[in-house]
């Protein structure tokens, strides 16, 4: 089932509830104003723009074990409705966020749309904490963990969350670029076997290998469909500095391009999330610097390649 839509479902979730600093929210204008829809547009694609989600302001959001699960419970459940829609309608979807917690709504959308998506995990982060390991609260460390079936019995009752299905296996999940992990996460990663190459293992074996293998893990036969969710963060904050949580010795632009570049080349990328610009942090440079790399990962994720890309029936102009 080699799937290559020449329509992309995008939508812009301005949505910041699941950390503590502002700013993440304006991560689809500053996309948006760097062009990404004409760009995807100028590739071939017919751009289905389903805009950006718009959150009602929760003004009595009193942390429960985790902070705003009133916000964040009902904008995780807006983004799984408009992207159940966009696979529905047969489009690959893009979602351009807005903090990480919003893929509970992404990953969860696209397999209420369809069935045996396998993840693809980018990021300095796991990802994985329960409410019970995190030690901050903040739900975009915990994202996988509402959606993981295995995680269910560890996860308490919180409210807003009562309306997500867990809808993915650990054998479904590859992780690549981690270099963040909290105790409770390598603890849940090794017992669950989840697949996973940190950025130690990419030293060592190299991109090409751990990239390889990833795909391996979550599909081997090549004939599920594939959810991608690159955090901006997994790259190196020398070229996407504009991120709230940073990590030290990240992916560089090459690694990062040749994961979107490798995965956009299978052809079964069904849904890509890029998650975590915030361009309020850093200096004017930096957060330039952070929405070009982003813009870069995402056309790179869509099948522009650094070789350069033509079309079949190119035909050389001749002079007159
Ligand atoms: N592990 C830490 C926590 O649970 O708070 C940090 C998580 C950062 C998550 C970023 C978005 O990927
Ligand atoms: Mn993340
Ligand atoms: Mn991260
Ligand atoms: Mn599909």
């Amino acid at each position: 089932t080699k799937y290559s839509s020449k329509d992309i479902g995008f939508l812009g979730v301005p949505f910041a509830a699941g950390q503590s600093r502002g700013g993440v929210e304006h991560g689809p204008a500053a996309l948006r104003d760097a062009g990404i829809v004409q760009k995807l547009g100028y590739m071939g694609f017919n751009v289905h723009d389903y805009g950006d989600l718009k959150f009602d302001h929760i003004f009595h959001d009193p942390p429960d074990i985790v902070k705003n699960p009133r916000s964040v419970g009902q904008g995780a459940y807006q983004v799984s409705e408009a992207v159940k829609d966009i696979i529905s309608a047969g489009h690959c979807g893009l979602t351009i966020g807005g903090d990480h917690s919003l893929s509970i709504g992404t990953v969860h959308g696209h397999c209420q749309a369809e069935e045996n998506v396998c993840l693809i995990w980018v990021d300095a982060h796991a990802d994985i904490n329960t409410p019970l390991t995190s030690a901050t609260g903040n739900v975009h460390g915990m994202c996988l963990s509402f959606v993981v079936h295995e995680l269910q019995e560890y996860i308490p009752d919180i409210v807003d969350f009562d309306w997500i299905q867990p809808c993915i296996s650990a054998k479904d999940i590859a992780y690549i670029g981690l270099r963040d992990l909290d105790p409770g996460e390598r603890h849940i990663i090794e017992k669950l076997g989840i697949s996973c190459y940190t950025t130690h293992e990419i030293d060592h074996f190299g991109i090409e290998y751990v990239l390889k293998k990833s795909i391996e893990a979550v599909n081997p036969n090549m004939d599920r469909p594939m959810h991608l969710s690159y955090d901006i963060d997994s790259l190196d904050p020398a070229i996407s500095p504009s991120t709230g949580t940073p990590v030290p010795g990240g992916l560089t632009i090459r690694e990062g391009m040749y994961i979107a570049e490798e995965l956009a080349q299978t052809g079964l990328l069904h849904h890509i999330d890029l998650v975590e610009v915030n361009p309020l942090i850093g200096t004017k440079r930096d957060q330039n610097l952070t929405i070009f790399t982003a813009s870069e990962i995402i056309q790179a994720c869509f099948g522009k390649r650094r070789r350069g890309n033509v079309d079949p029936n190119y035909k050389l102009p001749i002079p007159e």
